[in-house]
């Protein structure tokens, strides 16, 4: 597993046979001012691009530090590995966000391999100021019955849908979220018979992201074929901003598992299966190498 300090970014994690189970760019920057263009994103204070500032947020662009003393954290698992980082303003964020705050990820590895990811966001503003923000890693929600779930369309002006397709197949740009999903989500590799399983806590939506063909070009930092192997399946909360009041603190968990597809068999539904011709999954944000994203049941 490999961790930057910038956006706090998983950039890589290895299964026990040296295979890569996330997507990075072949194009991706590792420096300000982009974010890291695949791993895992981090969507905060916003997710998309309203308001004055940046895109997304500034978590994902900003050099974060380690975190020395972190308070407990209520985790009975144990791990094989584990990183503390920590994120506060600076100066210049103000102008763009004027809330203080303290954003606390551990990053972690179980030992059978899993990733476990733990955000805690407290408002530390002193003159009693309230917030409210969305998030998102551009991935814990149980996908139940996709055939009948709610979705903005982000590629029409964010206009409610139900889906109604038995299966979505990605044959074109796909940019949906998902809202009030359930807290687990599985994506199928078929050509990898691989199946990853996405757990949620905190962050009721879900964005399922991938550019395709034309918009592949017109992204300065992503290759023209990589469409083709990634899907962004971001576990998000998008639709209700969660509100901290001063003192406040919020927690968002996401256990991202990689195991192969035969373990999955008998608990998926195929009538609620997501299927992909060539591709694609980012909990927003997961990137992974995937072909197919499913729900289990
Ligand atoms: O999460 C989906 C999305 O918001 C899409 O609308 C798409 O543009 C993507 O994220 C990538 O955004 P970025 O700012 O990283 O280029």
């Amino acid at each position: 597993m490999q961790v930057y300090l910038y956006g706090a970014n998983v950039t890589s994690w290895k299964n026990d046979h040296g295979e890569e189970l996330l997507f990075v760019s072949s194009k991706a920057v590792f420096k300000p001012p982009k974010a890291i263009r695949g791993g895992i994103p981090i969507c905060f204070p916003q997710v998309g691009g309203l308001g004055n500032f940046e895109q997304h947020g500034f978590a994902r662009t900003r050099v974060w530090t380690i975190d020395q003393n972190p308070p407990p954290l209520q985790e009975s698992n144990s791990y094989r590995a584990f990183v503390d980082l920590i994120l506060r303003p600076s100066e210049g964020d103000f102008k763009f966000w004027p809330h203080s705050y303290e954003f606390r990820l551990r990053v972690a590895l179980t030992p059978g391999g899993d990733i476990i990811l733990i955000s805690r966001i407290r408002n530390t503003n002193r003159d009693g100021k309230p917030f409210t923000f969305t998030y998102a890693f551009h991935t814990e929600v149980r996908v139940e019955g996709l055939e009948t779930m709610d979705y903005l369309d982000n590629l029409k002006g964010k206009e409610r849908f139900t889906e109604q397709a038995d299966a979505l197949t990605f044959e074109s740009e796909v940019d949906k979220t998902y809202v009030s999903t359930p807290n687990k989500i599985a994506i199928i590799d078929h050509e990898k018979k691989r199946t990853y399983v996405v757990w949620k806590e905190g962050m009721p939506d879900a964005v399922v992201w991938n550019p395709w063909d034309k918009k592949a070009k017109a992204i300065a930092d992503f290759g023209d074929d990589e469409y083709k192997h990634m899907l962004c399946v971001e576990p998000a909360a998008i639709e209700d901003p969660i509100p901290l009041k001063p003192g406040e603190e919020w927690t968002g968990r996401m256990h991202l598992s990689a195991v192969p597809s035969s373990y999955c068999s008998g608990q998926l539904d195929p009538k609620r299966v997501l299927y992909g011709t060539n591709c694609c999954i980012y909990l927003i944000a997961v990137w992974q190498r995937v072909s197919t994203v499913s729900s289990i049941t």
